[in-house]
């Protein structure tokens, strides 16, 4: 008998804004969420509503102080002074809501890590997480908690190793550095370095300390990598790493800022190369978590999202090359789904780099060692 997929959605999500001009939408949310009804996909998942983590789970990473200046943050109470210990760059960003928002997220994650180890579902979706840069006591880079450590928790609660996949543009620095003592966790990000590109670390040379010497990859890439050259590196690196970390479940964080055009990122991947390292992973046939993350050209983040959900999933034979119809139609500007590489985008990276950088990792994990 085959589980139906877990899709992790709360409505109340979407409506949230950030701030004006912000490029982190949440609408996004509902935007992927149309394609998926308008295409019928939706109801062939289990969808389930979280709640909102309490601060009781929001401590398994965050301190307590922490937790309680986030819940008091959004009210006009909040000190000026703790914003700028906790929120350095963030306390532009400061939003009505705020807490709600993220203890949705936090909860979309441990909901999803719950539905994995009861074995009610083998694949769960929370487009709604995905925030690899939170930190105990800070937050960073958008990500006001830190849901992936806090669903891995979750999950090392009944699963011995964790792999951890990041094919956000940004460097997933606080699941990293929440693991980065220990064997138990498998850590791997590829992602846009140099040029001060946000958030400056991941670089090749780091990968673990203590324990976890050797259970943690960065795969640094400069602007214009595009889909042949990326699966070059992608494929033969996490065929490795599950060979010698022989996981006992799968979280990949699928931001979508990694594919061509979007405000953020300078890659050049097409949505249906993006979609391939899902099907990749899936491949395995592990209990797996799929998170969202960044992606910043809305429209592009649907798409994107819609075809991942089927893809991991196994039900991309019901997709078509045109966007199903539905109520954001005109939004789309196109009515295809695949977003293809930009022919005018230059790849800086040469192949003789990426090469260097593939022998570099591999070679730590050659038989006998790792
Ligand atoms: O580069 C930074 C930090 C600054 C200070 C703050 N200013 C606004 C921008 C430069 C050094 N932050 C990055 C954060 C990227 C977070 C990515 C998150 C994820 O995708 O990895 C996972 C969810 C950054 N890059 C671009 C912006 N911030 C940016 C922020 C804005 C903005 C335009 C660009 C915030 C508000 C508004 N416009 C109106
Ligand atoms: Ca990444
Ligand atoms: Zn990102």
């Amino acid at each position: 008998m085959s589980t139906k997929a877990a899709y992790i959605y709360h409505h109340t999500m979407a409506d949230v804004i950030l701030g004006p001009g912000h490029p982190m939408q949440p609408a996004r949310l509902a935007i992927t969420h149309e394609l998926l009804s308008a295409s019928g996909i939706l109801d062939q998942l289990l969808c389930v509503e979280p709640q909102p983590a309490t601060k009781a789970q929001l401590q398994a990473l965050h301190d307590k102080d922490y937790v309680d200046f986030l819940f008091r943050a959004a009210s006009p109470i909040a000190d000026k002074d703790q914003k700028c210990v906790y929120l350095c760059m963030e306390a532009l960003f400061m939003f009505p809501d705020l807490y709600k928002y993220y203890a949705l997220c936090a909860g979309g994650t441990l909901t999803a890590a719950r539905l994995l180890i009861r074995g009610e579902a083998k694949i769960a979706i929370n487009w709604g997480g995905g925030l690899h840069h939170g930190k105990k006591d800070w937050a960073h880079g958008f990500c006001f908690v830190n849901d992936i450590v806090l669903g891995i928790i979750e999950l090392l609660k009944f699963y011995d190793r964790v792999l951890y996949i990041d094919i956000d543009v940004h460097h997933g620095d606080g699941v990293e550095a929440a693991f980065n003592n220990t064997d138990r966790v498998f850590t791997i990000s590829f992602h846009q370095f140099g040029n001060e590109f946000f958030p400056r670390t991941g670089r090749l040379e780091d990968c673990g300390e203590e324990e976890g010497q050797g259970f943690a990859v960065n795969v640094p890439l400069k602007p214009g990598i595009a889909d042949e050259a990326y699966r070059n590196m992608f494929t033969p690196i996490m065929e490795r790493v599950m060979a010698v970390f022989n996981p006992n479940a799968v979280v990949l964080q699928c931001g979508t800022d990694s594919i061509a055009n979007d405000r953020l990122g300078s890659l050049n991947l097409s949505a249906k190369g993006h979609a391939e390292c899902v099907a990749f992973i899936c491949n395995f046939k592990l209990p797996t978590m799929i998170l969202g993350g960044g992606g910043y050209t809305v429209q592009n983040v649907a798409r994107l999202w819609f075809l991942k959900t089927a893809v991991a999933t196994g039900l991309d034979g019901q997709l078509t090359e045109k966007l199903p119809a539905n109520k954001y139609y005109n939004f789309f500007g196109t009515g295809k789904l695949n977003v293809p590489s930009d022919a005018t985008v230059k790849d800086q990276n040469t192949a003789e780099e990426l090469e260097l950088i593939r022998s570099k990792i591999l070679a730590r994990y050659d038989s006998g060692t790792g």
